[in-house]
C-alpha cells in the first residue's frame, strides 16, 4: 500500500493511506519493546490521528514481521517505571491505553510475530485485533517483576474471561494465533504475507460505515466497563449529536439573540 508519511519520528513510524493512520513501533531489533519516547511518540500520533477528520479507523502495529511489541525495554527499566533521557522513570504506556480506548474511531491491532507482556496488553484493549499465523501471545509479568492489574487483567478477563485471563497471568505461557482465536482473543487469522492486506480490507469495509454509529458503539461497548469515565464518553457523544439539532440550537440562537427560547415546536416524544 503506498502510505505516506504523516511526520517523522524517532522509535514510531506513522502513516496515512486514504482514511486509515498507522502507528508502528520502530524497534525491531528490539522485538518492538517500548521506551518512554516511543510511548510519548505513539501518544502523540495517536492524539494526530483523533484530530484528523479525514482520519476514521487507526492501526497499530510493529515494524519487521517478528514482533507486534514485546512490552516495556527491560533495559530501561529503572525504579519506578521506565527511564528516558530525562532520567524520569515512567508508566506511560498507561496513558497510552486510555487513549486507545477512547479515542472515538476504532482501533486494529495487527499482529505479526509476538505480543508480549506490556505488548500484549496493548493489542487486547485495541477494539479488534488481526494475527498472522506466526503471531505469539502471553503475559510475562510475574517472570520479570511486573504486573497490570488494570485493562491488562480485567479487561483481559472481559475478553477471554475470568479463568483464561488468571491462567494467562499466573502461569505465562505462550499462545499461538490458532489458541487466541479460540479463546476469543483476535478476530482472525491469516497468514503473514496476507496480514496488512486483511488488515487494510477490514479497516476500508470499516470506512464505508457511519462514523457517528461506530462513534456511538465504540463508547457503548465501553460504558458499562469504564464506570463513570464511560458514562461521560457515551453522554458526549450524546451532547454531539444534541448539539446537531435544532432543538439545541434554538437555545443556543435564543441566548445570543438575548430572547426567550420557544422549544413549543419541538416534539415531546412518548
Ligand atoms: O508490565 C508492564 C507494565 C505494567 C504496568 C504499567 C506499565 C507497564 C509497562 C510495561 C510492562 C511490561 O511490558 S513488563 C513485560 C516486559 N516484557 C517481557 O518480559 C518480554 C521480554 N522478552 C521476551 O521474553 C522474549 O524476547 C520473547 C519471548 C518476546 C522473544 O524471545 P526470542 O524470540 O527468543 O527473542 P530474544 O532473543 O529474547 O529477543 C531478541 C532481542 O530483543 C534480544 O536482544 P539481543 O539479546 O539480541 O541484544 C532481547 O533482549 C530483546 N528484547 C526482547 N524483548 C525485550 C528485549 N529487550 C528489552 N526489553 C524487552 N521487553
Amino acid at each position: 500500500f503506498p502510505w505516506k508519511p504523516i511526520k517523522e519520528y524517532k522509535e514510531i513510524l506513522f502513516q496515512q493511506y486514504n482514511g486509515i493512520a498507522k502507528i508502528s513501533i520502530n524497534r525491531p531489533h528490539k522485538h518492538n519493546a517500548f521506551t518512554p519516547l516511543t510511548v510519548q511518540e505513539m501518544s502523540e500520533a495517536m492524539e494526530l490521528a483523533r484530530q484528523d477528520t479525514s482520519v476514521g479507523v487507526i492501526i497499530l502495529t510493529g515494524e519487521g514481521g517478528k514482533a507486534f511489541c514485546s512490552g516495556g525495554d527491560q533495559s530501561v527499566r529503572g525504579d519506578g517505571g521506565y527511564v528516558g533521557e530525562d532520567y524520569v522513570p515512567r508508566l506511560n504506556v498507561l496513558d497510552l491505553q486510555r487513549q486507545i480506548r477512547t479515542i472515538p474511531k476504532p482501533v486494529v491491532a495487527m499482529v505479526a510475530g509476538w505480543a508480549i507482556g506490556g505488548g500484549h496488553v496493548l493489542h487486547v484493549i485495541c477494539d479488534l485485533s488481526i494475527a498472522a499465523e506466526n503471531a505469539r501471545f502471553g503475559q510475562t509479568g510475574p517472570n520479570v517483576g511486573s504486573f497490570d492489574g488494570g485493562f491488562g487483567a480485567s479487561y483481559l478477563a472481559r475478553v477471554v474471561g475470568q479463568k483464561k485471563a488468571r491462567e494467562i497471568w499466573f502461569l505465562c505461557d505462550q499462545y499461538d494465533a490458532q489458541d487466541a482465536l479460540q479463546m476469543g482473543l483476535v478476530n482472525k487469522v491469516v497468514p503473514l504475507e496476507e496480514l496488512e492486506n486483511t488488515t487494510v480490507a477490514w479497516c476500508e469495509k470499516i470506512l464505508e460505515k457511519s462514523p457517528l454509529a461506530l462513534r456511538m458503539l465504540k463508547s457503548a461497548f465501553n460504558a458499562e466497563l469504564d464506570g463513570q469515565a464511560g458514562i461521560q464518553e457515551l453522554a458526549g457523544n450524546a451532547t454531539l449529536l444534541y448539539y446537531l439539532s435544532d432543538e439545541a440550537k434554538e437555545g443556543k440562537n435564543a441566548f445570543l439573540e438575548k430572547r426567550k427560547p420557544d422549544f413549543s415546536k419541538f416534539p415531546k416524544f412518548p
